[in-house]
């Protein structure tokens, strides 16, 4: 039955709508029994837009909604998540913490809970807020780690938790994100904006205009399968259109990627191989050949660009570096010999180019140096502004790039206090450390309080945290370098996990509670992030499961504890909230767009607002850079930055340069004692950790029950490893068992394992192995650079061999040990 519907949903990827079969969108979605027992009710998620059949209470089937042309696999995950083994049950309190009445911060991690009744719960989670704050002061409280809650807006469940955290007093909060850390800190300076999430060249106007697409460290038939809102797939069209141009030979698109990616699979597309964290090296190389070939556009830098000059004398060897960056010196660091690289070179200003970049590159040490170069090709390409030319680092994201139709979306449950409202407690002395951190040092931040560091022109001191809350997130997915944060946590007095999946996060609190999934709660979304294409009803399917509550009530009740209850919900419902967020947007779209009553919209579960125009990106600035100019301080693109310069960082100077790395691959530092780069790129049947958890659908992908190890043939061969076997990977920082998939289409020294595999430690203990396999057990926990601070997680080497004798059973899943 399962293996029926998964090769049912496989089947009808990419078929079109026709074939899709489901109810009317006219019948009223809750009241309809289809083909078998039961109501369909619409919702949707992450991984898709879909219709649910529930019958006794239960989900029993999921399918697209017909909205969704291009549905992937991972709704058949959906299921598993609902109904998985590891759900959080009750509420549950760490065993040594409770017992102790103090810390126990050193078996942190033993997995060994109590049950708990919700009173008993929220009765010492307030106990903590109010000691952290008394005894200490919001300094000592970190409420402000945030990550891919589920979708729907009414139930934002990090803005739940910071809304009734900020209704009791004052925390620690973090800046940037882990996606886009580097890019989003330094391409405001150079093109003046994050870049990252703003809305990019439609697809159409790439489709009908560029002669050449670079797909630069860009996946995005993978990456696009999930969107940040309730996802319909729109992109997909686009890339089964870009398939064709480039079976036509109409679209010359190029991957530069160490590996052949399921884009670069699918399109079938050339590739050139670089070898990892190299490729500033090699854009060095390319400008190189574009200036002394005389190639680049002069005009173009002239009137929109500032500090050429300053590069020039850089790539030629005028610096004090004395290094000439030729194609020469280029290849020995990426690999790709110095006549292919003057061929790139020719190539790209040979008709219309479209830079697309991805997010991995950036996600590196001195991440911000492959982006700002980028934007530094583009600009002697010249034709930034242009259809189907210039630079985008959003591509593969949420539907970046189909046209926005400028309709309001709904907004959300409130994250701040309302107008007039303040905390119970006040106190906003710091005591000198700082109020925001960058998003990745908090672990530093446990392990070194008081330290200064630079971030983005700052000094920021890291506070000395006592208590953490994490809802809606994963730290022991989503930060790198698992023994350390073992040694961190040994910190914390207190940490709160509110989650509905007994993650490595929960193992390692001392307060859990149980959130319930969306699927047992009533919301409403837009869908199409970036195109505001429409909105959809999230129809509860069923009840929730076990003592689980919704974020929105456990919050109530918390804040209930010093009388903010009323405050925190208005005094309104979950239905009340969600009709007030489709009110309100259908006020604002008055005029513009007719929108039905509530009623009639919750019915028929979804809203379309039609296609939105296309559009080109940097176009208005292109016309007239005065009137139109960039965010940056001079109001051009700054290809030398005077404001990064005075801040004198040795990663990252005044233009973009090449700097080794700590660990680097292929003849790179550390290759001789780990020779294997480890990427930790995006889940291709996961988002992130969500859906590990999904025992079934986890069966389809892994390896004797581990997380897959992708490894080129010639490497496996080398260490008498076969497909399917078990492998131990290690390094100075872990070890991890995962399962070998050989496969050619990684190339020799690169090795991959998905982020988000569910950490399971065989034990608490430092150095423990890690029994399914979570690539953070091997990264590194490093800033990027003085200037952003972001995480380095693929700047990683490591080393493995064939696992014997008997393997340890894996420890990631189930919950607890549950403790009478
Ligand atoms: N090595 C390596 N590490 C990486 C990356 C990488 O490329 N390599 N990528 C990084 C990136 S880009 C990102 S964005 C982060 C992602 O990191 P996270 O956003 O932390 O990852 P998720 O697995 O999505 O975690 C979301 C958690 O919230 C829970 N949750 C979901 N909805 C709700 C809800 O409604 N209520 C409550 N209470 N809980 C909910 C889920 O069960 C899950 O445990 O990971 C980063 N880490
Ligand atoms: N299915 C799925 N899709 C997702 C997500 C998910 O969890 N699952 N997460 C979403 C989120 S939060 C984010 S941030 C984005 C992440 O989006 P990205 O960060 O862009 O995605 P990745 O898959 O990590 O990497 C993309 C490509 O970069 C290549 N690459 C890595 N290092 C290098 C390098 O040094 N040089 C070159 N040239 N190429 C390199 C990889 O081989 C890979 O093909 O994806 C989003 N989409
Ligand atoms: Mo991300």
């Amino acid at each position: 039955m399962a293996i029926t519907r998964r090769s049912f949903l496989k089947g009808t990827a990419g078929a079109g709508v026709a074939s899709l079969v489901g109810p009317s969108l006219l019948v009223s979605a809750s009241a309809k029994a289809a083909e078998t027992d039961g109501v369909w009710k619409v919702s949707g998620s992450h991984w898709g837009a879909f219709r649910a059949r529930v019958w006794a209470g239960k989900v029993q089937e999921i399918k697209p909604l017909e909205v969704d042309k291009y549905p992937t696999d991972m709704l058949n995950g959906i299921k598993g998540i609902i109904y998985s083994p590891s759900r959080v049950r009750y509420p549950m309190v760490r065993l040594d913490w409770l017992k102790k009445h103090k810390y126990a911060a050193e078996t942190r991690g033993n997995n060994r809970f109590v049950r708990v009744t919700w009173d008993e719960a929220l009765d010492l989670f307030y106990r903590e807020l109010e000691r952290v704050q008394k005894d200490y002061g919001p300094y000592a409280l970190h409420a402000g780690q945030t990550g891919w809650r589920q979708t729907g807006q009414m139930h934002s469940c990090n803005n739940h938790m910071q809304r009734a955290i900020g209704m009791h007093g004052y925390s620690v909060k973090k800046v940037g994100d882990y996606s886009t850390g580097a890019g989003q800190t330094i391409l405001p300076y150079v093109l003046g904006s994050t870049e990252v999430y703003a809305q990019g060249t439609s697809w159409e106007l790439i489709l009908e205009n560029s002669d050449n697409i670079i797909l630069w460290a860009n996946d995005p038939v993978k990456n696009l399968q999930v969107g940040w809102t309730c996802e319909t797939h729109e992109s997909f069209e686009y890339l089964e259109q870009l398939k064709q141009k480039v079976a036509d030979k109409e679209i010359n698109v190029i991957s530069v990627d160490p590996v052949k990616n399921k884009t670069q699979r699918y399109l079938e597309n050339d590739h050139i191989y670089v070898n990892p964290q190299s490729d500033v090296a090699f854009m060095l190389g390319l400008a190189h050949t574009l200036y002394t070939e005389d190639l680049y556009d002069k005009k173009f830098i002239d009137t929109y660009c500032l500090g050429f000059e300053d590069f020039v004398n850089y790539v030629t060897g005028k610096t004090k570096d004395k290094v000439e960056k030729t194609p020469e010196w280029a290849a020995d660091i990426c690999g790709v010999s110095a006549d292919k690289i003057r061929e790139f070179a020719r190539m790209l200003v040979n008709g219309r180019t479209q830079l697309l970049f991805g997010w991995c590159i950036q996600r590196q040490e001195h991440g911000e140096q492959p982006y700002w170069m980028g934007a530094v090709l583009a600009a002697m390409i010249g034709q930034i502004g242009l259809p189907g030319g210039g630079v985008s680092y959003g591509h593969h994201y949420s539907g970046i790039g189909v046209p926005s139709t400028g309709f309001a979306k709904p907004g959300s449950f409130p994250l701040n206090l309302d107008q007039g409202q303040t905390p119970k407690y006040t106190n906003q002395d710091f005591k000198g450390y700082s109020r925001v951190i960058p998003v990745a040092r908090w672990v530093d931040s446990l392990l070194e309080p008081g330290k200064v560091i630079n971030a983005n022109g700052a000094k920021v001191t890291l506070p000395d945290i006592k208590m953490m809350v994490f809802s809606g997130n994963n730290p022991w997915h989503h930060h790198q370098d698992r023994n350390r944060m073992k040694k961190a946590f040994r910190h914390l007095h207190t940490v709160v996990a509110i989650d509905f999946a007994w993650t490595a996060t929960c193992r390692h609190a001392d307060i859990v509670l149980p959130a319930c999934t969306q699927f047992e709660r009533n919301d409403i979304d837009g869908y199409g992030a970036y195109s505001g294409r429409g909105l959809l009803a999230m129809h509860k399917l069923v009840d929730p499961l076990f003592q689980s509550k919704t974020d929105f009530e456990i919050m109530t009740e918390l804040t209930r504890r010093w009388g903010r209850s009323e405050d925190y919900t208005r005094g309104m419902t979950e239905m009340e909230w969600v009709k007030s967020l489709y009110d309100d947007c259908r006020a604002a779209n008055k005029g513009k767009f007719d929108m039905p009553e509530f009623d009639e919209f919750w019915e028929q579960g979804l809203l379309d607002f039609g296609k939105g125009k296309p559009w080109t990106r940097h176009a208005a600035f292109r016309e007239d850079p005065e009137i139109n100019a960039l965010g940056t301080p001079s109001g051009f693109i700054e290809i030398t930055s005077r404001t990064i310069g005075k801040m004198g960082y040795k990663h990252c100077q005044e233009h973009p340069m090449w700097f080794e790395k700590t660990e680097r691959s292929h003849g790179g530092p550390g290759s001789e004692k780990h020779p294997y780069w480890l990427q930790s790129c995006h889940p291709d049947k996961r988002l992130h950790s969500q859906m590990c958890e999904s025992e079934e659908f986890r069966a389809t992908y892994a390896v004797q029950g581990r997380e897959p190890i992708y490894i080129n043939p010639t490497d496996a061969k080398s260490k008498g490893i076969k497909d399917g076997d078990l492998v131990r990977v290690f390094n100075d920082r872990g070890q991890l068992l995962a399962g070998a998939v050989v496969t050619d289409s990684y190339a020799p020294g690169v090795v991959r394992i998905e982020e988000g595999a569910w950490y399971g430690p065989l034990n608490e203990k430092i150095g423990a192995i890690d029994t399914y396999g979570d690539p953070n057990t091997l990264t590194m926990d490093i800033g990027s650079s003085e200037l952003a601070q972001a995480t380095s997680a693929n700047t990683c080497l490591v080393d493995f061999e064939k696992f014997v004798g008997e393997a340890p059973p894996v420890t990631a899943f189930g919950g607890p040990i549950e403790v009478s």
